[in-house]
This record gives C-alpha cells, sequence and structure tokens, in this order.
C-alpha cells in the first residue's frame, strides 16, 4: 500500500499565526521512517501551494476571512486527493489549519460517494458565516461538508458529489462549543461524543459505537485529527488549546481501533503549531498515532 503524503503549509483560516509550519514538523518528527517500518511505500506529494493572503481589511466579507485563499487551496488539495485515491494510494494530508479538512472530504468524496467521517476535536468546527463569533474559517469546514455552509467554501464541489450525510458524522472528544454551533450541531444529525462521554464510557465503546456509525452503509470514511483533542500537556503545540482532552493512551486507543478496519480511505493530521509547541512533542506524538492508524502494534 502507498501512503501518499499530502501538506498544506496554511493558517489563514486561524486566528494565530503558525500552523502553517505543521506539515515540516511532523516531517521531521519522523513520519517516513514510521510509516516505512510498517512496510508501507511512503510516497511525499509535496506541499499544496498557498496564495499570498490579501491585507487584513481586504476581506470580501469579515464573516469568512480568507474565503479565496482558502477555497483555492481547498481546490487544488482535492484535486490531489482525487488523483491519489486514482492510484489506488491512501492519502495522508498534514495541516494546517482545520479548514483544509474541506478540500480532503470532497476529494475522497468524489471518488466514493457515501463516506463517513470520524472528526477528532475539542472543538464543533460546525460554525457557518451565520452563526461564526470570529470569522475563522478552521471554525466552519465539518458545516461546510455536511451541506450547512458557508456554501462558498465547498462551491468548487461538483453538482453529482453529494455532501456528507450528516448521519455519518461523528464528532469525539468535544469540549468547547459555540452556542449558535451547539444548535447547528443539534439540528443536523451529527453524531456527538463529548469527553464527559468519553469518561462515564470509555474510549473503547465510544469508538466501537463511532466505527459502527460510519461504517454502516457507506463506502468507507475518512478521519480528520484534530491534535487540539488531546489534552494539552501531551499535545502543547495547537492553535487552540483546551484543558481536559484526551489522554495520549486514549488517543492511541482510538487511532489502534480505526486501524482495525480496511475501510479507511483518507485521513489528516491538523493544527500542529511548532511556535508554541515544546521541542516539536506535539509532532512527534501526531506521528505515532499515525503509525498506530497504520497498524503499528506494541507485540
Ligand atoms: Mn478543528
Amino acid at each position: 500500500m502507498n501512503i501518499e503524503v499530502i501538506g498544506v503549509p496554511v493558517d489563514l483560516g486561524a486566528d494565530r499565526r503558525g500552523v502553517d509550519m505543521g506539515p515540516s514538523a511532523i516531517r521531521y518528527a519522523g513520519l517516513k521512517n514510521a510509516i516505512t517500518e510498517l512496510g508501507l511505500h511512503y510516497v511525499d506529494l509535496g506541499n499544496i501551494d498557498v496564495p499570498s493572503p490579501k491585507n487584513l481589511g481586504e476581506y470580501q466579507d469579515p464573516s469568512m476571512k480568507y474565503l479565496d485563499e482558502v477555497t483555492t487551496v481547498n481546490e487544488r488539495l482535492a484535486s490531489r486527493v482525487i488523483d491519489s485515491h486514482k492510484r489506488g494510494s491512501k492519502p495522508l494530508v498534514l495541516g494546517g489549519d482545520h479548514s483544509i479538512a474541506v478540500g480532503t472530504i470532497i476529494g475522497t468524496q468524489t471518488v466514493f460517494n457515501n463516506i463517513g467521517v470520524i472528526w477528532m476535536d475539542a472543538h464543533g468546527d460546525f460554525n457557518n458565516n451565520r452563526t461564526t463569533i470570529s470569522g475563522n474559517l478552521h471554525g466552519m469546514p465539518l458545516a461546510a461538508c455536511a451541506g450547512y455552509g458557508p456554501a462558498e467554501m465547498t462551491d468548487f464541489k461538483g453538482d453529482d458529489v453529494p455532501f456528507i450525510d450528516p448521519e455519518k458524522i461523528v464528532l469525539i472528544g468535544v469540549r468547547d462549543l459555540d452556542d449558535k454551533e451547539k444548535q447547528l450541531i443539534r439540528t443536523s444529525g451529527v453524531h456527538v461524543f463529548t469527553m464527559a462521554d468519553i469518561d462515564v464510557h470509555g474510549m473503547r465503546h465510544v469508538m466501537s459505537r463511532a466505527l459502527r456509525i460510519v461504517n454502516e452503509g457507506t463506502n468507507g470514511f475518512h478521519l480528520s485529527f484534530d491534535m487540539d483533542v488531546l489534552t494539552p500537556t501531551e499535545a502543547p503545540g495547537v492553535g487552540t488549546p483546551v484543558p481536559g482532552g484526551l489522554t495520549y493512551r486514549e488517543a492511541h486507543l482510538a487511532a489502534e481501533m480505526i486501524a482495525e478496519h480496511d475501510s479507511l480511505r483518507s485521513f489528516e493530521f491538523v493544527e500542529v503549531n511548532p511556535i508554541l509547541d515544546q521541542m516539536n512533542q506535539t509532532a512527534k506524538v501526531a506521528v505515532t498515532l499515525i503509525a498506530s492508524v497504520l497498524g503499528k502494534r506494541i507485540i
């Protein structure tokens, strides 16, 4: 199996600069070795070209900052992801801020038509241009992929490519939602397992249910992994840290359970911010999690 790695050095969807260096940090943390040690073929497709941002005063719409630049990146990313699937490879996308999930997910959905999504994140990323407080696009990609807008983010999608069915989306590890975002998630039908659910039922139970949801009646699933789902002591180098997240072992258990399913079509690791990190710790944790998703076992 070829694992085709695509870097997306963009931070325009976020408020804080720095996650554009995430792809370099993850590669530097030993990604290639971790993948080849598993007997898989590592193919690095390099990075997506990110356009230079316009001046801050030139937003066309403050509820969707850097919309043009982020959409250009996502369109380019989707076409790379589609090509990767056509070669029979598994795309691994390195962020970058979470707005890039639109490119990965639309790319995979274009090829497989009906995919589920496991979205591991401290946040819901389920705002749109009507509910957002910040106007930052990295808080909107999941809503956009589910057809809840902003429509402009998914404009490049073919008309014959359906949005992701919200009933086939599972949010895991959430602990920080905006009020209007909560309402939108509730009406959408997206499944949510909060940190409280993980505390009460355990990660094994939560992941069993999640994997059933994204596999039943679909043509496989995508994993979108925001490093801020981990608790900040485990992963300090993230764009938007929130206390009370997953432990190292909980995150690995989730990854190991995903590895038991051949139906994983594509995956991405996002929001690594080397500027806020300690000795590249967060990127190193990302690499160990990627290895677990790809089947690494203790023995
Ligand atoms: Mn996110």
